[in-house]
């Protein structure tokens, strides 16, 4: 028998209209603005996204003093305290980046309007030079303590000054790609052509290793939208200064301060585990990724690979969330997998994905949106309340009754405004191109215009009812009839193979044999790293069908995950579920599982956004009698909710977050 895993619950871009922008990679996803999404799990969560999300993040903003920063700094006095933290800037930049695209597939005047008049007051803020932090222009006698008494003196400490400029540019590139108005663009230019003149190899230039990364991957991002080399340039020598600062006492057990926490304790291309602050490790690991790419570098090459290895290997919640521990929100040891305590910060799955997006463009592998899906519909979505008013910061995967709730905004914003930006780009996630053809990555109903490498347009509709059920239909129709292929990721969760290491196993070990019908004829394929391959002359009309068992899963953790030994995990399809009290008589703790154990499938249109329950009504839990002098079992239902649809129907809330 293995007892449950958890107490409250338990789990058991580049944008612009059609075209396709040359990544560097030799896999480009097809940009959202292209992908129609039509069914019901992503259309609601874009809805809430339009209608909740971002308009709720913009009031904060102005409500909490976020903008009137931007005012103060416009004209600065030595009587005003800086208050809030050093990268409050951030939250303005990633709610307009967030707005962008969703303006790309939701015109709408008005907040284009809106955001036209925050960027003047963003404008009036940025100094002559480029320079724009708030922190500091307000009042530049008595800055943020945070910010160091000079500009740039505290960048590798907790400034943020290179974190702002990221988010900046991130926002200021997605804001001209979506409304072809330069006044966001300009802003971040003149900032970043700051940095170029600042900081670089060359004499007379500053050599410092940002102390959270975020501006190397947004400088890719730059140099795309520009063509300017300066800006992947300096990407790569921010990445290359990593591991050279002397500051630190590399001996110190003490995580702050031997360099580790921000990844500067060695050269990136030596790295090798993943340690230290995880949104931090996770940014960096993208931009590690794109540099990889875009330089052709066969040494960030590896290091991101052996870092991929050991996060997926050793470092990986079941829920694709990633940091185990609150101090230094950061991951832990190899195998230190704590579930109440779990950290898993919404911004940290956020970078999971956008990372492990970036090594599918590299490798063309589907274990890397393996982990994506994973992150994506457990450790991202879980920060988010289902109506997209609230939010999680840490994302725990056990707690105690009562538990806790999500809230609408915290002193440390980072994490809703992440969701703002992250959520509208979901789409952009579910095709790519390659020169062989189009990537299908991830299913759920939409319409799509994609546009192969050789010119070709496809219209792509895809019917199904994902993530509750397997059976997916793609219509595919060619603007002429062409040979290529077509790459239908077969799940890793299908597959046997829940993350692609052996940090997770199912307790069955059936591998189905899936079979796919074009047009009504069932056809032969190859199985390429994890895609079935259809190589075929397409044309007008053609249709694929499939369907993805949607097995129930139980799941078990590599022994070493000391956290994890006896318990077990469920999941159906990408979905990792759990148990809450509100469904089970207000005790999940108790029940005990086993390896046979069977589920029903229950649809249960009404409950939440719709979802689908997982429900074993002859299941076991131990119960104590006679005050407590006796213990014994007891039959009773089990069930179990997804595990992003916990923590709805009542518990605490903590609105108070603020990094430690
Ligand atoms: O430091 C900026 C952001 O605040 C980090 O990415 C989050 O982890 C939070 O500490
Ligand atoms: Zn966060």
């Amino acid at each position: 028998m293995k007892t449950i895993l958890t107490a409250t619950f338990l789990t058991c871009l580049c944008i612009t209209g059609n075209a396709q922008i040359n990544h560097g990679y030799p896999i480009n996803p097809v940009p959202f603005t292209s992908v129609k999404v039509t069914d019901k799990f992503w259309g609601q969560r874009l809805q809430a996204s339009r209608e909740v999300t971002i308009p709720l993040a913009f009031n904060k903003c102005e409500e909490t003093g976020r903008y009137e920063n931007f005012v103060k700094a416009a004209h600065p006095s030595d009587t005003y305290k800086v208050e809030g933290l050093s990268f409050d800037d951030t939250d303005v930049y990633k709610t307009i980046e967030g707005a962008s695209y969703s303006l790309q597939t939701y015109p709408d005047k008005k907040l284009q309007k809106y955001i036209d008049s925050v960027l003047v007051i963003v404008a009036g803020a940025q100094e002559p030079d480029g320079y724009l932090y708030t922190a500091r222009t307000m009042n530049p006698k008595h800055p943020h303590n945070w910010a160091g008494k000079e500009r740039w003196v505290a960048v590798e400490n907790l400034s943020h000054e290179f974190y702002n400029l990221g988010h900046m540019v991130e926002g200021a590139v997605a804001h001209y790609q979506a409304t072809g108005k330069r006044n966001f663009l300009d802003i971040a230019i003149k900032n970043a052509n700051l940095l170029c003149e600042t900081f670089g190899p060359e004499p007379g230039k500053i050599a410092v290793a940002p102390g959270h990364q975020e501006v190397e991957l947004a400088l890719v991002k730059l140099y795309r939208a520009t063509g300017d080399t300066r800006y992947l340039n300096l990407s790569k020598f921010f990445l290359d200064a990593r591991g050279k600062y002397e500051g630190y006492d590399r001996n110190s057990k003490d995580q702050f301060r031997c360099g580790a926490y921000w990844q500067d304790h060695l050269p990136v291309t030596q790295q090798d585990e993943a340690v230290g602050h995880a949104v931090r490790a996770g940014y960096m690991y993208a931009a590690m990724t794109d540099i990889a790419a875009l330089k052709d570098d066969s040494d960030y090459l590896k290091a991101v690979d052996k870092l991929w290895n050991n996060v997926v290997g050793k470092k990986l919640y079941i829920t694709g969330g990633v940091g185990a521990t609150r101090h230094g929100e950061a991951f832990g040891r190899n195998y230190e997998l704590p579930n109440s305590t779990a950290y898993c910060e919404t911004c940290a799955a956020i970078a999971n994905c956008m990372w492990n997006l970036r090594m599918f463009m590299l490798h063309g592998d589907s274990k890397y949106i393996d982990i994506l899906e994973r992150s994506l519909y457990n450790g991202v979505l879980s920060g988010l309340e289902l109506d997209g008013s609230k939010f999680f910061y840490p994302n725990v995967l056990s707690c105690d009754k009562g538990g806790s709730l999500r809230s609408p905004w915290f002193d440390c914003s980072c994490c809703p405004s992440n969701l703002a930006r992250f959520i509208p780009s979901v789409p952009g996630y579910v095709y790519s191109v390659s020169d062989k053809g189009m990537y299908v990555n991830l299913y759920g109903a939409n319409t799509a215009d994609v546009v192969l490498k050789s010119g070709t347009h496809l219209k792509v509709v895809q019917s199904t009812e994902y993530p509750w059920d397997g059976n997916i239909k793609l219509a595919v129709d060619p603007d002429k009839i062409e040979a290529f292929d077509v790459m239908l990721r077969i799940p890793g969760w299908v597959r046997n193979m829940p993350v692609g290491s052996d940090l997770y196993a199912y307790t069955d070990k059936n591998i189905p044999v899936i079979d796919i019908y074009v047009n009504g004829e069932k056809v032969d394929y190859d199985m390429q790293k994890g895609y079935a391959v259809l190589s075929r002359i397409w044309q007008k009309g053609d249709i694929v069908e499939f369907a993805l068992p949607m097995d129930v899963h139980k799941v078990l953790a590599n022994e070493q995950v000391e956290a994890d030994r006896g318990y077990l995990s469920i999941e159906r399809g990408p979905i990792v579920y759990c148990a809450e009290f509100a469904d089970n008589n207000g005790e999940v703790m108790n029940f005990l599982m086993n390896e046979n154990q069977k589920f029903d499938v229950q649809p249960a249109s009404e409950m939440f956004d719709g979802v689908v329950l997982l429900k074993d009504t002859d299941a076991r839990r131990i119960v104590s009698e006679n005050n407590y002098t006796t213990i014994k079992e007891k039959e009773d239902t089990l069930t179990l909710i997804p595990y992003y649809a916990r923590s709805h129907r009542g518990g605490r809330r903590n609105d108070s977050m603020v990094p430690v």
